[in-house]
């Protein structure tokens, strides 16, 4: 979709700092990072959200996992451990509708909302 960021920098018509990427998935730093490591996770895919994209291509969904664990790996946080989130929707704080995966970690993280 034209109009769609995460397409944009998937399609590479937008600079994002890009960690990892595979066949299906583009992995790239947040540019407002809330924690030491904020890596966001989109399928090249566009898909609204994470509901939407596990319906239309459940396979895609665990390849974003897979890309997940890679990166934690590459980060140095797969002992520390780290957070994957979806927000869905507007309450959740979605303010990008093409599905993506947040990494976060390199901080001691607190309770969810
Ligand atoms: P959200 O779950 O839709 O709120 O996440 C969108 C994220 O995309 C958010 O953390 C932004 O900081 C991030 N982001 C980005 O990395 N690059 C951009 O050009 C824009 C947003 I606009």
């Amino acid at each position: 979709m034209s109009d769609c960021l995460f397409c944009r920098i998937v399609a590479g018509e937008v600079p994002a700092s890009i960690v990892h990427e595979t066949e299906t998935t583009t992995a790239f730093r947040d540019i407002s990072p809330q924690a030491p490591t904020h890596v966001v996770l989109v399928p090249k895919l566009h898909s609204p959200d994470a509901v939407a994209l596990a319906a239309a291509a459940p396979g895609v969904l665990d390849d974003l996992f897979r890309a997940a664990g890679e990166v934690a790996r590459a980060e140095g946080l797969a002992d520390s451990g780290y957070r994957l989130l979806f927000n869905t929707g507007a309450d959740a704080g979605q303010t990008v509708f093409h599905a993506h995966l947040h990494l976060l970690g390199g901080r001691q993280l607190g309770a969810l909302a």
